[in-house]
């Protein structure tokens, strides 16, 4: 079904060039085997790794779609470079997504590759066509929201340039022989989803890259609806990953899946009601630090008056653990546990091998599993590490009330709590 007016392409910049009439193309022509083609994508390079992971759930929505009427193939972006990431020592590009998730659950909802694996397909280190998502320059018209997508001039400069050879030549991930053979700029405002008609009717070529992909929105696909969580469940954490969590709960925190009822099952088969998860018997805390502590320091406590919330929670829940996720550094962690008597304090340290296996990224993730999995469950303002381990909760089966919780500053006269997006089947 199409769900908007008009997708354009112009041959040049600004001119409109109708190429899609809902009426007559409406309907995919079956009868002749059709070959694969690839969708490869990339976010602004200043996004963090939980925003990357949520471009994602947008970009398998779109490929799930296509997937209904041609086959594609979706290929995932190598993670690296990313601005968080600030372990000097590691090599942090290039890293595959098999190191953080589970392709084989990742598989069940759609067609995915690694980059190197579809270069090896390709025979040859191209991307056919790259289009540079970008906004309209002159905003909304009667600030009124219409999907629609347009090849135009480029707004902001854009890091692809075309070398002697007519090959445009950019990041790629850091593979350096990669190059492009078509590349434009394209204003959208659309929904993901909506993309498909433009990749199957303007677009021809086996491979089609979208750069900026954070530019297009779920829309329809968003939080309420059950593709967004058909996507969020499929993104399931490696394995490796998970045994390292569940191996800390187990040593450190009195946790495991069968007391806490946690047990996980394949996600196509697992439908939890809420409450159905107990959690094991700790409080855990996502208190993001470093760059929140000025972009968002009206919203984020002390050290202090985080650690007077979490001894009210404990009391509250008759607790005396505590697990900390959080990305400061030592001394702060120390700080924080000074202020508790009582209470057992917790952090995930990992060893030399696991950071060089699995890197910042891996480590981070084994925080947000092991705060996932307990009783009661308190994040960091607007974070979307923080929204991450909620949905993750809403996957396992937790109450709501035990998830949609944040920490508040002393400054907040009002500290309003978290949206609570529970999960669709
Ligand atoms: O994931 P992320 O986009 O979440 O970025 P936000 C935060 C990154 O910091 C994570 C590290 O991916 C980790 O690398 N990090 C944060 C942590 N919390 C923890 C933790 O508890 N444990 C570990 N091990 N690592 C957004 C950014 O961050 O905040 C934007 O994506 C921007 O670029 C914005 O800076 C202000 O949503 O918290």
């Amino acid at each position: 079904i199409v769900l908007f007016n008009t997708i354009v392409l112009a041959s040049h910049a600004h001119e409109k060039v109708d190429v899609f009439k809902p009426d007559t193309h409406s309907h995919a022509e079956f009868g002749e085997a059709k070959s694969v083609r690839y969708l490869l994508y990339d976010v602004n390079p200043g996004e963090g790794f939980n925003l990357r992971r949520d471009v994602f759930m947008r970009v398998a929505n779109l490929v799930k779609f296509l997937n209904d009427d041609e086959p594609w193939v979706l290929v995932l972006p190598p993670w690296g470079r990313l601005y968080h990431w600030k372990s000097q020592d590691l090599n942090q590009i290039k890293v595959k997504w098999s190191t953080f998730f589970d392709l084989a659950s990742l598989r069940e909802h759609i067609p995915v590759i690694e980059f190197e694996d579809y270069l090896t397909v390709m025979g040859e280190e191209v991307v056919e066509e790259i289009y540079y998502l970008q906004r309209y320059k002159e905003g909304w018209t009667n600030g009124k929201w219409e999907e629609k997508m347009d090849i135009r001039d480029c707004i902001d400069r854009v890091p692809y340039q075309k070398d002697e050879d007519g090959k445009w030549r950019g990041w790629f991930f850091g593979y350096e022989n990669v190059y492009a053979k078509k590349f434009a700029c394209l204003s959208v405002q659309s929904e993901a989803g909506n993309m498909k008609s433009f990749l199957m009717k303007n677009t021809t070529s086996r491979s089609v890259m979208l750069e900026r992909a954070e530019q297009v929105i779920h829309g329809q696909y968003s939080e309420f609806s059950s593709m967004f969580w058909i996507a969020r469940r499929s993104m399931v954490f490696a394995k490796h990953l998970r045994d390292i969590g569940d191996e800390f709960r187990r040593e450190y925190l009195d946790s495991t899946d069968e007391n806490d009822k946690t047990v996980l099952k394949s996600w196509t088969q697992m439908k939890k009601n809420h409450g159905e998860a107990k959690g094991g018997p700790y409080i855990s805390v996502h208190l993001r630090r470093k760059d929140y502590l000025y972009a968002h320091k009206e919203q984020v406590p002390s050290l202090k008056y985080a650690a007077k919330q979490i001894k009210e929670l404990l009391k509250k829940n008759k607790l005396k653990k505590v697990f900390i996720a959080s990305d400061c550094d030592e001394n702060d962690f120390e700080t924080l546990k000074g202020f508790f008597k009582k209470a057992e304090i917790y952090r995930y340290k990992p060893t030399q091998e696991i950071r060089e296996k699995y890197k910042d990224g891996g480590v981070a993730i084994i925080d947000q599993w092991i705060a996932a999995h307990a009783r009661h469950f308190v994040g960091t303002y607007v974070s979307t590490f923080s929204f991450r381990i909620q949905e993750e909760r809403e996957i396992l089966g937790f109450d709501p009330e035990t998830t949609f919780n944040r920490l508040c500053s002393e400054s907040e006269e009002e500290c309003e709590q978290p949206s609570k997006w529970k999960i669709v089947y």
